[in-house]
């Protein structure tokens, strides 16, 4: 197989990137990647909870963003180019990566499953990025893991990375506490006045 210039060049930046000697506060702490940028959508979910938690994305290693927790974004494809996904898995420890949210669509939907496999032990949050695509990622032979939601819901993947994350760093457990408790308080108000209003103004007014 050869490698296309613009893949090496993806190559190239992983590596040298893995052969730094950046401080933690410097690199990405989540690796989010999809097999085609015909999954963001779906998969937008995951920038949109980071964000929440007060993660920034990094578009340039060398002038990482404010914020202590980062994330960065890449397409990876398994069946287009796999070395691509073995040298992104292979190069995240060393990247700094402590998490990585992986998603695919289709029914062949290995990126999530191969990248686990590959970064092992950096746990992978698999996100079928369709419901027949949820096999694919879940079905992990005994003895090699992958932490997986459903169809979709890569949100919840972002929560649970950020989970992973929060057992070394006391300041993400707040956040996840406080974005519950927002959770709780929006159902609690929702519910006050459903009382209230009744069923029949309540749903006019929705
Ligand atoms: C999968 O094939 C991708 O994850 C995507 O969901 C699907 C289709 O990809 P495109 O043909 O839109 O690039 O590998």
């Amino acid at each position: 197989m050869t490698r296309s210039a613009e893949i090496q060049e993806l190559i190239d930046l992983f590596e040298a990137e893995a052969a730094r000697d950046r401080p933690e506060e410097a690199t990405p702490d989540v690796g989010i990647v999809m097999g085609s940028d015909s999954d963001l959508d779906t998969m937008y979910g995951a920038y949109e909870a980071l964000t929440e938690l007060g993660f920034e994305e990094v578009t340039d290693y060398d002038d990482p963003p404010e914020s202590r927790f980062t994330f960065e974004t890449f397409v990876v494809s398994a069946h287009r180019t796999p070395e691509l996904m073995y040298v992104y898995g292979e190069t995240a420890r060393e990247r700094g990566l402590d998490v990585i949210i992986a998603g695919a669509g289709g029914k062949s939907a290995d990126l999530p499953n191969m990248t686990a496999s590959i970064a092992y032990p950096i746990p992978v949050v698999g996100v079928p990025v369709q419901e027949k695509s949820v096999d694919s990622v879940i079905g992990m032979p005994t003895g090699a893991p992958i932490v997986a939601v459903d169809a979709g819901k890569s949100f919840n993947a972002a929560l649970s990375a950020v989970q992973i994350l929060s057992r070394g760093h006391p300041e993400l457990e707040s956040r996840l506490v406080e974005y519950h408790d927002g959770l709780q308080d929006d159902v609690g108000a929702v519910s006050k006045r459903l009382h209230a209003e009744g069923t029949e103004r309540f749903r006019a007014d929705r």
